[in-house]
């Protein structure tokens, strides 16, 4: 299973039933709902661990896209891990010392997995990111991060991260369906999940669309692999 769930409630709805209906919905199709932003900033974190605490999938992220000091960083993972997340997505460009060294000592502590986004999705990322891309890959290699984010949406970048990581870091890809990838590049240039938001929770029949969107992701490893 190479799929995770994006859920970002949209505006005018009840961020915590939309949520929890959606997880119903899926239920047993996906490997891992993402939560963000969107949610915690409505809900707050009473509402984020009323969503968690429905998830029975063996990832539970919550993407703040964490971007501060130390200190600070730990203040908010302390929070979302009491809420029952089991991973955490921070960016890799703040660094280690006084940032990423003190997040990942606390993940370690409270047996949270880490993921950095070293390259975005959207075509604005390439102007700075695409310049610092190695140094970024060098910061999740050295605090030895769980996973990374690298974009589906391009998937030479996918491609280079996994060459960079070598086998034992997560790869984890958003980008396809509503910003254009299609499902399966990003885990054939060597992704090992993709996280798709919109299309499935946009979609009259979230479970169907995701089902479908797991078969074309099959059928193209498939194809790239030559089996
Ligand atoms: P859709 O575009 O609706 O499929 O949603 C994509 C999800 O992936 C959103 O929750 C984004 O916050 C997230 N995402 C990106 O789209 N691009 C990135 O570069 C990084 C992320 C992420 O960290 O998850």
């Amino acid at each position: 299973m190479s799929l995770i769930v994006a859920l970002d409630p949209p505006e005018g709805v009840d961020g915590v039933k939309w949520c929890i209906n959606l997880i119903n919905e899926l239920d047993g199709v996906p490997k891992g709902f993402k939560v963000g932003l969107p949610l915690v900033v409505k809900e707050g974190v009473k509402g984020l661990r009323e969503v968690a605490s429905v998830m029975d999938t063996e990832l539970v992220i919550a993407d703040l896209k964490l971007a501060d000091i130390g200190y600070v960083m730990s203040l908010i993972t302390k929070a979302v891990a009491n809420a029952g997340v089991n991973t955490v997505i921070a960016h890799a460009f703040i660094g280690t010392e006084g940032a990423l060294s003190e997040l990942t000592s606390i993940c370690n502590e409270l047996g949270i997995k880490l993921v950095l986004v070293a390259f975005m999705s959207h075509p604005g990322a390439v102007r700075v990111m695409k310049k610092v891309f190695s140094d970024l890959l060098g910061i999740v290699r050295e605090i030895n991060a769980w996973g990374v984010v690298l974009p589906a949406t391009m998937p030479d970048v996918v491609k280079a991260g996994r060459k960079y990581l070598g086998p034992s870091f997560k790869i984890l890809a958003p980008g396809v369906g509503a910003q254009g990838a299609a499902p399966g590049d990003a885990l054939c240039a060597g992704a090992d999940y993709e996280i798709v938001g919109r299309l499935i929770t946009k979609a009259e029949n979230p479970s169907k669309v995701a089902l479908e969107l797991i078969k074309k992701q099959e059928e193209r490893v498939r194809a790239c692999r030559g089996l």
